[in-house]
């Protein structure tokens, strides 16, 4: 398995960021309900400014290549949890089969539940970004966006979409649900950017 526990390592000496105190727990933060999903019906989509849209099923979309890597979370409400172990596809495997334009600077995920969340492309081209459906050997629980969420280790954990259901890549920055409402569009927990 991968550990990538360590990338605090570019941004400081401190494992847990500034501000931040750590939890055994798993807490849950959802803005409304779980959504449905039918793994029948669910479509994975990727569009924008790209060569190939792509389409996956569920079935389609578990067929690509995976792996498993221990990380920390870091939410922030203020709670951390370290050693998190979860399964899936990292980011850069999905860009490069889309062909992303060189105009490219932006992504915005969208979810199941109408939640949606911005990075700079540089920020998602990182194997540690990952379209994730276990967690600590087990399917992702419903409430923390199974069947699939974005883990997002090196920002505060509202950049990880659960329940995400697609990708598009963008030529300019659009601000993301969070993101309008005031929270910070870098989100970098070690330099404690939690506000705009
Ligand atoms: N689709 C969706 N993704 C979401 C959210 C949400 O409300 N909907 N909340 C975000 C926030 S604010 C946080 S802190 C994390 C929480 O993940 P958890 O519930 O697994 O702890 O999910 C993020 N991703
Ligand atoms: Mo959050």
């Amino acid at each position: 398995m991968k550990d990538v526990t360590d990338l605090y390592n570019e941004y400081g000496d401190e494992r847990l960021p500034p501000g931040q105190h750590e939890t055994d727990r798993f807490p849950v933060l959802s803005m409304g309900a779980e959504p449905e999903w039918d793994p029948e019906t669910w479509e994975f989509t990727v569009s924008g400014a790209i060569e190939d849209p792509l389409s996956f099923s569920w079935e389609e979309f578990r067929d690509l290549p995976s792996e498993t890597q221990r990380q920390d979370f870091h939410c922030v409400t203020g709670w951390s949890t370290f050693d998190r172990e979860f399964t899936g596809v990292p980011f850069p495997e999905i860009a490069e089969r889309a062909g992303v334009s060189e105009d490219v600077t932006h992504v915005m995920f969208s979810a199941l539940d109408g939640y949606t969340t911005d990075l700079p492309l540089e920020a998602c081209m990182r194997e540690e970004v990952l379209f994730a459906w276990e967690l600590d050997g087990e399917p992702l629980p419903r409430e923390h966006g199974g069947p699939l969420r974005v883990v997002t280790p090196h920002k505060y954990a509202y950049k990880g979409a659960k329940w995400v259901d697609g990708v598009e890549f963008l030529t300019e920055a659009e601000p993301g649900y969070w993101e309008k409402r005031g929270y910070s569009r870098a989100a970098n927990p070690w330099r404690e950017q939690r506000y705009s």
